[in-house]
């Protein structure tokens, strides 16, 4: 089923990551691209997220938020489950199996994201103070606790319960977030898993689209 109207998502004019995929809206146009839904994208500066017209849309005056006719939604992972309830392809159509591929969505947002957010957020904003240097082994520590948890899960598996889905899509894009810090790569099984979320034609249209606006920015403003 496609949508009436092409929803509209919005994302960063101008993204922090320099368009490599890791700002959160890239889940939402991999929903969207591996259902085959066509969409629609509003580009918003930091301070328009902040502003009245965007906090009514999502109340943390962040991005991604979604409409779709008189719906409204924020949370990027309810976006994607919304996508994935009305499209066939991210969840399984057994209804434990499709419960299941919603606990591991759950997973990755609560239970993997926050030790690897926690980690990146101290790196950008708390470098400078004096107890950085003894925080930041113990922030990776629980990242790579929850890493070979998931592992030793995962095992030789190309996905976490049976057939891709939306638990995957989210469990990719949160480790992503890793990239450039040399932890993933100490887990070979997870690396390959998120190389085969990448190879993922959806995958690649989406993370483009997101890239060509950072590039059509710098064209602009080089
Ligand atoms: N839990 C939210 C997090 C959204 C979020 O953190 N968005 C970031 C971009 S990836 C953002 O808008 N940051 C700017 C800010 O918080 O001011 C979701 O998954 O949608």
């Amino acid at each position: 089923m496609s949508f009436l109207m092409a929803p509209i998502i919005t994302a960063f004019e101008r993204s922090p990551d320099r368009g490599r995929g890791l700002a959160r809206d890239m889940r939402v146009r991999w929903a969207l691209e591996e259902v085959g839904q066509p969409y629609e994208v509003r580009l918003l500066s930091f301070s328009e997220m902040k502003q009245p017209a965007h906090l009514a849309l999502q109340p943390f005056g962040q991005i991604p938020t979604y409409e779709e006719g008189d719906l409204v939604l924020f949370e990027s992972g309810a976006i994607v489950l919304h996508i994935a309830e009305h499209h066939p392809g991210l969840l399984p159509d057994d209804m434990n199996a499709r419960a299941r591929a919603i606990a591991w969505m759950f997973a990755a947002l609560n239970t993997v994201e926050p030790p690897i957010v926690d980690r990146g957020t101290a790196r950008l904003l708390e470098a400078d103070k004096t107890w950085f240097g003894e925080r930041q082994p113990m922030l990776e520590g629980r990242v790579r606790d929850r890493l070979d948890e998931l592992s030793r899960r995962l095992g030789g598996a190309d996905w976490l319960d049976g057939a891709f889905s939306a638990g995957d899509l989210l469990m990719v894009t949160v480790l992503r977030r890793l990239d450039g810090s040399g932890i993933l790569e100490d887990y070979p099984n997870l690396s390959d898993f998120v190389a085969r979320g990448e190879a993922r034609p959806a995958y690649t249209r989406a993370f483009e689209a997101q890239l060509a606006v950072f590039t059509a920015l710098s064209s602009a403003h080089p």
